[in-house]
């Protein structure tokens, strides 16, 4: 039977990749974001492989957030695979000279987000008995770095509350895991940096990741038989070998 996926963060980036896999498979999509004119678009090019329904709200917002997925339309509702991806850094600073609304943007969005989402889903998990959650974590939430405090922060709480739902979902037959790449270039730094030029320094001088990597990674994770669930996985380009050490070449 033809697998439906919820992806957050569908937008850019690692979520929009994954889409694209996804679609390729022929897997019905219900794609997050708050950008409203990318999502259209998306959906018009995902539409010629799959069936694409688009959500547009702010995973900060509760209400927005249980509203939209309650309301899906019924080809839509049942939720087998869920990508908890949408996150973001905000500011790469020093503990006492960071931002308290960067602070509160990278807990609301990266953990409270992934709550929020979630909690809007499992219940149809648990009575189905079955469900793949795949939350996105990153080698920030393994290892904390100079001036990654919050994000860090917010990365581990990711891999925590991704080992509680798959102890807690455990006895429902649902897979829960955690994908966390290291360097991947998309618009991640963009938004870390608030479009400052020295986001185009941070994947120059080597081979970053790129978005379709870890897109291909999820959907094999995916597509592993029922009794195989991917728990963890830490991915890094060649180039890095953790998150201070980088081998550039220029
Ligand atoms: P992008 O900036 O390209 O994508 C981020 C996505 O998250 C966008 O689609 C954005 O959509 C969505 N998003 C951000 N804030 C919100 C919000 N408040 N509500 C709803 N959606 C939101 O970055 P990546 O693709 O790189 O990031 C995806 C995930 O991967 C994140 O969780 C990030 O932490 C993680 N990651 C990234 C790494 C990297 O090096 N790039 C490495 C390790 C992990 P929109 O703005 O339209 O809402
Ligand atoms: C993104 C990777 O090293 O910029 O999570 O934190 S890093």
């Amino acid at each position: 039977m033809t697998k439906t996926a919820l992806i957050t963060g569908a937008t850019s980036g690692i979520g929009e990749a994954t889409a694209y896999e996804f679609a390729k498979k022929g897997i019905n999509l219900v794609l997050c974001g708050r950008r409203l004119e990318r999502l259209n678009t998306i959906q018009k090019t995902l539409e010629r492989l799959s069936n694409v329904h688009i959500l547009n709200f702010d995973v900060r917002d509760k209400d927005e957030t249980l509203k939209g997925i309650t309301s899906l339309p019924k080809e839509f509702k049942n939720i087998d695979i869920l990508i908890n991806n949408a996150g973001n850094a905000h500011g790469l600073d020093p503990i006492q000279t960071g931002s308290i609304e960067d602070w509160d943007a990278m807990m609301d969005i990266n953990v409270k987000g992934v709550l929020y989402v979630s909690k809007a889903i499992i219940p149809q998990m648990t009575e189905r008995q079955s469900g793949h959650i795949i939350n996105i974590g990153s080698s920030a939430g393994k290892e904390v770095y100079p001036k990654g405090n919050v994000y860090c922060a917010s990365k581990h709480a990711v891999l925590a509350i991704t080992e509680g739902m798959r102890i807690d979902l455990n006895p429902f037959g649902i897979k829960v895991g955690a994908i966390n790449p290291g360097l991947v270039e998309t618009e991640f730094s963009q938004v870390r940096f608030k479009g400052d030029a020295i986001a185009y320094n941070v994947y120059k001088g080597f081979k970053a990741l790129q978005a379709k990597d870890i897109a291909e990674i999820i959907y094999f994770t995916i597509s592993r038989p029922p009794h195989v669930n991917i728990a963890d996985l830490l991915v890094f380009p060649t180039a890095q070998a953790s998150s201070t050490i980088v081998t550039k070449t220029i």
